[in-house]
């Protein structure tokens, strides 16, 4: 299934407009500034731990002293370059959706800061540069420096498709030669795999770019050896002992790398979440190209792993932040969970991959579902600020006070010491178009109800007008050669009415308009207020229900409610919600209203009572839950427990 060019999509959707224009004019200059740490801001580590990098980025700072332009030492996490590489993507595809000839400015200085830094045989990773040079390509258990490449690589192709500057394309392509020169099936290559996953699927985009089927080849290679040998890093740690070039002797978890057996094999998500997310959407990418039904049979058991027993109601993935990981099936607790950004970002990565792969639309429902709630509550509304975590219950007192939760933040930081996601966040708004629409042979899809155009000279225009989710409507406007068009219609859209000349069909799917030169439709949906009960296996929402309206989950805030929301009680048989619009926050924004009860307050000097709970009547405000925590700290909870009596 083919990716139209993200110059031939234009979103003229409001609400993803709007972010595109947050990220354009905020974010990414206030990300610029951070990373040359020019800007006094509060740069915190990603949970409490003395021990880890905070205070600043550096990460600019790290490419100038690898490049001799500046003396100093190394600072941060040692995959601190990636957040530069993700930043140039996101400033590439934000040229595509709007030229700034002083951005291409700057990203032209910083391209050409790589070109200084990188060495005369393509290698390129400051952090090894600068303080283990004895230990490059060594330490693959830890050393993120195939992660780094892959984010290289995917700036890379992002700055060339906006600006068709080869500069970047270069550096990525010789530092891929490097790679490629050390790794492989000879002899004397290293036949191992980085720790952290991304190379794999930055090598298809690779190969999608220049059609060089190396790279390809090179992804496959990554994904076969993973777990080939599950001695691997321990074999790697012990000749780096015996050489004397490290005294280290961590011990391995095979799981947290997912490198217990290899990837064809796997049929379950397990350790680190977004390392999980990023190698299955690598696997997937192979397996478009390779159709290797074992990885399609390992993609598919993975992500129905992930989708019917281990994402939470936003969309969130990862419930521990002991490894950052994934756990066992249905444990889902919704106040020391992880739910990184970046493994929300990667889970719709991984679903718009299979898609592709299978053109199965329930991908598309994890896909929306991930986007629209996890990914878009890890930025502040002014694009300014972030979360790491993405919590489904906060109480800041307990957030203070109860070290398991540590790092579970209650406002949103400036910046983090560990900054994978701000950026991520970053290159995934600025791309957003990419998901909008696909074609597979003479079948055109939409994907996603976004108003936009998407033209193909000399082939067909397609428009979608409209403003979802904000109205119960689209309009769709085909031209150009026959073609099938097949609509994907999300769960969460009910009562479809078409008004169209056309032939079409309805499924539980889909509207399929049959192949016709022009098409023209309007399609009329309602977007109910639904209340969602979760499996019953998972113990943590027993009793309670999360409310959602089209793509959005919502929750309660206590700037809307007052403190004590864990004391909202709603009546699942006698409830009646109401939407109305309001300004605060985000203009529009839709809100819920509804007439439930609050537990009364406790009025004696007890922790225990015999059971009788008096209820008093109270109206509850939700808002989208993406739009959490930007009023200072509060409570906020998406699950809300039903009550007791009628
Ligand atoms: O290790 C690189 C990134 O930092 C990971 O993807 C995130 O989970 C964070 O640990
Ligand atoms: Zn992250």
């Amino acid at each position: 299934m083919k990716e139209f060019d993200l110059h031939a999509v234009s979103l003229k959707d409001p609400f993803w407009q709007h972010y595109q224009k947050i990220v354009r004019e905020e974010t990414i200059p206030y990300q610029y500034q951070v990373l040359n740490d020019a800007l006094d801001v509060d740069v915190q580590a990603e949970r409490e731990d003395a021990s880890l990098p905070a205070g600043k980025s550096h990460a600019l700072e790290n490419f100038r002293i690898a490049a001799k332009q500046k003396e100093g030492n190394h600072f941060g996490w040692f995959f601190q370059d990636s957040d530069v590489y993700k930043w140039i993507e996101s400033a590439a595809y934000s040229l595509i959706n709007q030229k700034d000839p002083s951005l291409v400015v700057i990203v032209d200085e910083v391209v050409a800061l790589l070109g200084a830094a990188q060495e005369e045989d393509g290698y390129l990773n400051t952090f090894f540069q600068l303080t283990r040079p004895e230990l490059k390509y060594r330490q693959l258990y830890f050393s993120h420096e195939l992660y780094c490449a892959g984010h290289l690589v995917e700036a890379a192709i992002a700055y060339d498709l906006a600006t068709g500057k080869k500069e970047l394309l270069d550096i990525a392509e010789k530092n891929v030669q490097n790679i490629m020169h050390y790794f492989g099936r000879e002899a004397n290559q290293i036949q191992g795999a980085d720790g952290h996953q991304e190379i794999e699927l930055a090598l298809v985009r690779l190969f999608e770019h220049t059609n060089n089927e190396k790279y390809v080849a090179l992804a496959d290679f990554f994904l076969a050896v993973r777990g080939e040998n599950p001695d691997f890093y321990t074999q790697e740690i012990a000749e780096n002992r015996a050489l004397g070039l490290s005294t280290e002797e961590p011990s391995i978890d095979l799981t947290y790398l997912q490198a217990y057996d290899q990837p064809k094999n796997q049929r379950e998500a397990k350790g680190h979440a977004v390392r999980m997310l990023y190698m299955a959407s690598g696997m997937a990418k192979v397996a478009q190209h390779t159709k290797d039904p074992a990885l399609i049979e390992a993609c598919v058991a993975i992500w129905q792993d992930i989708a019917y027993k281990k994402m939470y109601v936003t969309g969130g993935v990862g419930g521990t932040v002991h490894g950052e990981a994934f756990i066992g099936a249905f444990d889902l607790p919704n106040d020391t969970m992880y739910c990184e950004t970046c493994a929300s970002i990667a889970l719709v990565q991984f679903s718009f991959e299979m898609f592709k792969l299978t053109q199965q639309h329930q991908y598309l429902d994890t896909l929306t579902r991930a986007l629209y709630n996890s990914v878009l509550s890890g930025a502040s509304i002014d694009g300014k600020q972030f979360f790491y975590v993405n919590p489904l219950e906060v109480m800041p007192d307990s957030c203070h006070h109860n070290p398991g939760k540590g790092h579970v933040k209650t406002q949103r930081p400036d910046w983090l010491g560990c900054a994978c996601c701000p950026p991520n966040f970053a290159r995934l708004i600025s791309a957003l178009q990419r998901f909008v629409y696909t074609q597979e042979n003479d079948t055109l899809y939409i994907n996603l109800f976004a108003a936009s155009r998407l033209v193909q000279a000399d082939q067909f225009v397609i428009e979608q007008i409209g403003n979802f989710p904000f109205e119960n409507q689209m309009t769709i406007r085909y031209t150009g050669v026959a073609q099938k068009i097949v609509i994907y219609k999300p769960k969460w859209l009910q009562s479809f009415q078409i008004e169209c000349e056309q032939a079409w069909q309805e499924t539980d799917e889909t509207l399929v308009f049959a192949a016709n030169t022009l098409i023209h439709a309007k399609i009329i949906f309602q977007q109910p207020i639904q209340m969602l009960r979760a499996n019953p296996l998972i113990n943590q929402d027993i009793n309670q229900v999360a409310v959602q309206r089209g793509p959005f989950v919502y929750c309660l805030e206590e700037a809307d409610n007052g403190k004590g929301i864990s004391q909202c009680r709603l009546p699942i048989d006698t409830v009646a919600f109401r939407l109305s619009e309001s300004q605060k926050l985000w203009s529009p924004t839709l809100v819920i209203n509804f007439d439930g009860f609050e537990s009364q307050k406790w009025t004696q000097e007890a922790l225990y009572l015999p059971m009788n709970e008096p209820y008093v009547p109270k109206n509850w405000q939700l808002i989208p839950y993406h739009l959490w925590g930007n009023r200072g700290e509060g409570e906020m909870r998406v699950w809300l427990p039903l009550a007791l009596v009628k």
